[in-house]
């Protein structure tokens, strides 16, 4: 039986503060089609597709906040979404910010299937920023202020004939994101980022954005031996240029495609699931080769301890 999955990467360029979501979700109805016409059955949106990526201010008052976040999905804005993805027999990937009946906020994203049945939902586990409004910054990366960090870890689902992971943006950095779902077997990991190229707290890291972006990703999916689909919101948003070098990445680390603009723009990959099996069968043969019983720490603390 075939393991081909068609994959497609649908990058957003900017969406400005009064981009209504009929404007948006017409753009990602837009980036379907393409990517169904390139045969894709998988579509990667980026994370917090929906909006401008509102962390970038801060309010005092949190409710008035409450704008920018979804109480369903789908809602009446992205149901069009969802009717021409299950008219087209296209399942996707979408991230955006979640307000639950219970007031919890959280960066969020959902796996649709082919058939539009939501199959899966991850919470960002990893929120970097900061908690509290710093006016001296050029902006704001409030994310800490806006969102929960979810509890609920990285799940991985069976859906499209594979084994599918979730991460949101800044969870790619971090190796421990990528081995929980490799230790369940992953074979493409999801992932939408909106990656400001000026990193306030330390920006000698601008010039070497696309760069790291390239390197966690690739790194994390050779020494798992799956693909990984990083997708962008990128380009010029309110004054702040976005990174955006989307890229879907083989098992051996390879890219097999990487955007081209800073726009909305389409790449896709035929990726074969069983490639995933040359690494996850030799080199990264985790059941022969890891070694848990030394690497206590990893799970026992939390900063580095000096002795
Ligand atoms: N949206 C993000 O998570 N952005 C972070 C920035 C703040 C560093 C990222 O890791 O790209």
């Amino acid at each position: 039986m075939s393991r081909i999955v068609n994959v497609a990467a649908a990058q957003l360029g900017p969406i400005q503060r009064e981009d209504s979501r009929a404007i948006v979700v017409k753009r990602l109805i837009d980036l379907l089609r393409q990517a169904h016409s390139r045969n894709a059955e998988l579509v990667v949106f980026p994370e917090l597709a929906l909006t401008t990526f509102f962390p970038r201010w801060f309010v005092d008052d949190i409710t008035q906040a409450d704008h920018w976040y979804e109480t369903n999905m789908p809602s009446v804005a992205t149901q069009p979404l969802f009717d021409e993805a299950k008219r087209l027999g296209v399942g996707f990937c979408l991230g955006y910010a979640e307000l639950t009946a219970d007031s919890q906020r959280f960066n969020t994203q959902i796996l649709v299937e082919r058939n539009g049945s939501v199959v899966a939902k991850y919470r960002k586990v990893h929120i970097p920023g900061h908690e509290h409004h710093e006016p001296d910054r050029p902006f704001q990366h409030a994310e800490r202020y806006y969102f929960t960090p979810s509890n609920e870890g990285f799940g991985v689902w069976k859906a499209f004939g594979g084994r599918i992971g979730m991460m949101i943006c800044n969870d790619r950095r971090w190796p421990e994101t990528y081995r929980v779902m490799g230790l369940q077997g992953v074979e493409i990991i999801l992932c939408g980022y909106n990656t400001p190229l000026h990193y306030v707290p330390d920006p000698s890291q601008d010039p070497l954005q696309g760069f790291h972006n390239a390197l966690v990703m690739q790194s994390g999916a050779y020494q798992n031996g799956t693909f990984v689909v990083g997708v962008a919101k990128g380009g010029l948003e309110e004054g702040v240029d976005g990174l955006a070098d989307s890229s879907i990445i083989a098992p051996s680390g390879e890219l097999l495609a990487k955007t081209t603009t800073s726009d909305d723009e389409v790449i896709t990959a035929t990726c074969d699931l069983d490639w995933c099996n040359n690494y996850k069968n030799t080199l990264f043969d985790f059941d022969r080769y890891r070694r848990p019983e030394v690497y206590g720490r990893i799970t026992q603390q939390r900063g580095s301890i000096l002795d």
